[in-house]
């Protein structure tokens, strides 16, 4: 059974706030939220990080993942204002848990570029 923090909480091993789900993905709350929104969207596949997706099998799913941020953004009530879009991959991004997450901010105005 996998370690990984994102798998346990697709297993309902550890709690999260849970505002989205269907058969391939979930999507929750961010634990240490950088915005006033901030939902993390996870394949429940373990795929460490964008860069171990495969380029046919997992095409779909990376997809689904996008529109399923979308939705959360609809859901949020932060379609109209706006909200951002962030894939951290490997250690210069910061990626700090090995299970490929879309996160989803919104609720206030962001600079660019990121830090
Ligand atoms: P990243 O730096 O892209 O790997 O972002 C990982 C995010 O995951 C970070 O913003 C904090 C969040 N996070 C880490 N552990 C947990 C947890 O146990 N529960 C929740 N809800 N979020 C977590």
């Amino acid at each position: 059974m996998s370690e990984c923090i994102f798998c346990k909480i697709v297993r309902r091993e550890i709690p999260a706030d849970i505002v989205y789900e269907d058969e391939i993905s979930l999507a929750f709350r961010d634990i240490n939220p950088q915005a006033p929104t901030h939902i993390l969207v996870i394949p429940k596949e373990h795929i460490p990080s964008l860069v171990d997706a495969d380029p046919v099998k997992h095409e779909a799913l990376l997809g689904h993942l996008l529109l399923v941020a979308r939705r959360v953004a609809d859901l949020e009530g932060i379609t109209d204002s706006g909200f951002r879009i962030v894939i951290n991959n490997g250690k210069d991004a910061g990626q700090a848990v090995d299970h490929l997450h879309v996160h989803v901010l919104g609720g206030r105005e962001m600079g660019w570029p990121p830090g």
